[in-house]
């Protein structure tokens, strides 16, 4: 079988969370960047990948697969024995729940091409963070209040919702979200950060 390709970007917070996800499950990848400072998502060389042309894209022998959380899934139905998501179907239904507090309602509203939409409509940077904070912030206050349960997120073991919060979290730095606020997280946050799979998936410029 050979190896899965992934197309992906290295500040993309979508493929961030693919890259610790392949990390903590063991699986190998080759990477392709996808550069989306120089728009090579949008030059029609991945159109055939992924119509979408957003990153990440899981290229394997099976064909394409998009969405980070479909690919981790995928991940977890082929190599059971590191699960990132729970057995009990109301702990992976609540698993799955926190996870999507990011992936469905924070980062689609703070993605590039929603950012770049809000500058052509006239915004200008500080609106455009203020934008990002807000729903950041939302996102994060939800968070919070279910951090440390040992069940759901911050665990013992890094599970979905913490292989999502990381790189969101890693967003709201770049962005300069005050992060008092949500001490759990932090530490949540920090503590996958040094560990082994987390540390080889963080963004770094190639
Ligand atoms: N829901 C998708 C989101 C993918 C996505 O939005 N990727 C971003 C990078 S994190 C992207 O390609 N943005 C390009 C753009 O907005 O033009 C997933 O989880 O994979």
């Amino acid at each position: 079988m050979s190896v899965p390709v992934l197309h992906d970007y290295w500040r993309s917070s979508a493929s961030y969370r693919v890259r610790i996800g392949a990390g903590l499950k063991g699986v190998a990848l080759e990477t392709v960047s996808v550069d989306l400072r120089t728009d090579a998502h949008l030059s029609g060389a991945l159109d055939a990948l992924n119509p979408q042309r957003l990153v990440p894209v899981l290229e394997c022998e099976e064909g394409a697969l998009t969405q980070s959380l479909a690919i981790l899934e995928y991940f977890d139905d082929l190599y059971p024995e590191r699960p990132l998501l729970p057995g009990d179907p109301w702990a992976r239904a609540q698993q799955r729940a926190l996870a999507q507090i990011i992936a469905c309602d924070v980062h689609p509203v703070c993605n590039l091409r929603v950012l770049r939409r809000l500058r052509s409509m006239g915004h200008d940077d500080a609106e455009v963070r203020s934008w990002m904070h807000t729903w950041m912030a939302a996102g994060f206050e939800a968070l919070e209040a279910r951090a440390g349960d040992a069940a759901f997120l911050g665990g013992d073991t890094a599970m979905l919702p913490d292989v999502v919060l990381v790189p969101q979290v890693y967003n709201a730095r770049r962005f300069e979200l005050d992060l008092t606020p949500y001490p759990r997280l932090v530490a949540i946050a920090e503590r996958c950060e040094a560990l082994p799979a987390f540390a080889q998936a963080a963004p770094r410029e190639p």
